[in-house]
């Protein structure tokens, strides 16, 4: 069971349509807010159950504000994040968790992609597809993987560069 999770678009969709391209086979997708527009053309570019909630910047879209998800027995919290202060650090967010038995929270809205692991609770960010504000400025996504024994599974990627792209058709 893989995840892909994406934040903070920004109406660049194009851009969530690469993602989706390079990373292909995964079973749920789930966008963090800041979508802006197009959340129907989103959920038309996969065939998986998506998951979407509302930034601080999405005034016109029918979503979800945040969303308690179960998959594969690990009860997933999605949020933008503004509301707990992502900004100022996760410990509104921890607290949330730790109250409503909470295994991972994923949050956006701090376009950097970040990950926190602390007595069985994982928070994370997967960063921005678009607007990255971390030092290397790549546009991240992240990973989720669910594997057979039940452990999960957590990494970061990027978008590929054209010439990324075609190396890695060629190798
Ligand atoms: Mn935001």
């Amino acid at each position: 069971m893989k995840i892909l999770v994406i934040s903070d678009s920004h109406g660049r969709n194009d851009d969530v349509e690469r993602a989706i391209s390079q990373v292909k086979n995964f079973d749920v997708l789930i966008h963090l807010g800041d979508i802006e527009r197009g959340d129907d053309f989103i959920r038309s570019l996969v065939s998986c159950p998506t998951y979407m909630v509302l930034g601080n910047n999405d005034y016109r879209l029918d979503l979800p504000s945040e969303q308690i998800v179960e998959i594969e027995g690990y009860r997933f919290f999605l949020t933008h994040g503004h509301r707990y202060y992502v900004n100022r650090g996760t410990m509104y967010l921890e607290e949330y968790a730790r109250e409503h038995e909470i295994d991972v929270v994923l949050h956006g809205h701090t376009h950097v992609p970040t990950l926190f692991q602390e007595d069985g609770l994982t928070i994370a960010c997967p960063g921005s597809i678009s607007y990255p504000r971390q030092s290397d400025r790549k546009q991240t996504f992240l990973s989720i993987e669910i594997d057979r024994e039940g452990e999960i599974h957590f990494s970061f990627g990027y978008l590929e560069s054209e010439l990324e792209k075609i190396y890695a058709d060629l190798f």
